[in-house]
């Protein structure tokens, strides 16, 4: 039961929700969390707005003016992928930070080449049998950001077999990661860490087969864990 004259506790809070969308198309700003109407300074005067945390011009409004206020991010894109700049001294610094890649191939994805397409097809993921010295697979040619890198493709030999993994830049033809290994009968996944130092470039995650013995191609997963 509540007294004549109060307030219910949650119908007041209803009514203070504010707007959460945020308008304004991909460069808009994205408000810091505590925004909001600004308190007056209780000794603001008629100074021109600074960025410095105040409502130097007593307007009501924090740093307006300015590009941006500590705390705001924008969203920005290298090479297609989305990241976010910060406020730095009331101006959105220049470099998008944070860009999310996470790619994921099937075996027979057609993004992937596969100069080993003569020899015995498998189920539905591409493999190799009796094929020696030929691409299991070879692109996806996928533009990255500059960048730190996870790499995990999940292969099946029938034997053993003697597999070279690598990363390409087909851009400049520079080899940015290259492994030999002989894998034993069963599936497994292969994972390496690869820095790419130029951005958008054509990348390739390649598995060239020198064995006779049937190679399975399962999946690859490309993921960016740093800049
Ligand atoms: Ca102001
Ligand atoms: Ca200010």
């Amino acid at each position: 039961m509540i007294a004549d004259g109060a307030i219910a506790d949650g119908a007041a809070r209803s009514s203070d929700a504010g707007p959460t969308a945020v308008e304004g198309g991909a460069d808009a700003v994205v408000p810091a969390p505590d925004s909001g109407p600004a308190q007056l300074d209780a000794g603001c005067s008629s100074r021109a707005e600074e960025c410095n945390g105040a409502d130097d011009d007593c307007d009501g409004m924090i740093d307006d003016g300015f590009e941006c206020r500590a705390g705001e991010t924008a969203p920005c894109a290298v090479c297609g992928f989305s990241g976010s700049r910060q406020c730095v001294g009331c101006a959105l610094e220049p470099t998008c930070r944070g860009v999310a890649v996470s790619l994921r191939y099937e075996g027979n994805d057609g993004a992937l080449g596969h100069t080993c397409a003569g020899s015995v097809a498998c189920d539905s993921d591409w493999c190799a049998c009796g094929a020696a010295e030929c691409y299991v697979q070879y692109g996806p040619y996928v533009a990255l950001p500059a960048g730190r890198y996870h790499v995990a493709i999940l292969l099946g030999v029938s034997g053993t077999g003697d597999l070279l993994l690598d990363a390409f830049d087909s851009t400049t033809g520079a080899a940015l990661y290259s492994s030999a290994i002989t894998a034993g009968l069963g599936a497994f996944t292969y994972e390496y860490d690869v820095s790419v130092p130029d951005g958008c470039h054509a990348i390739e995650f390649r598995v060239y087969t020198h064995t006779t013995a049937c190679v399975r191609l399962y999946d690859t997963t490309v993921r960016r864990t740093g800049d």
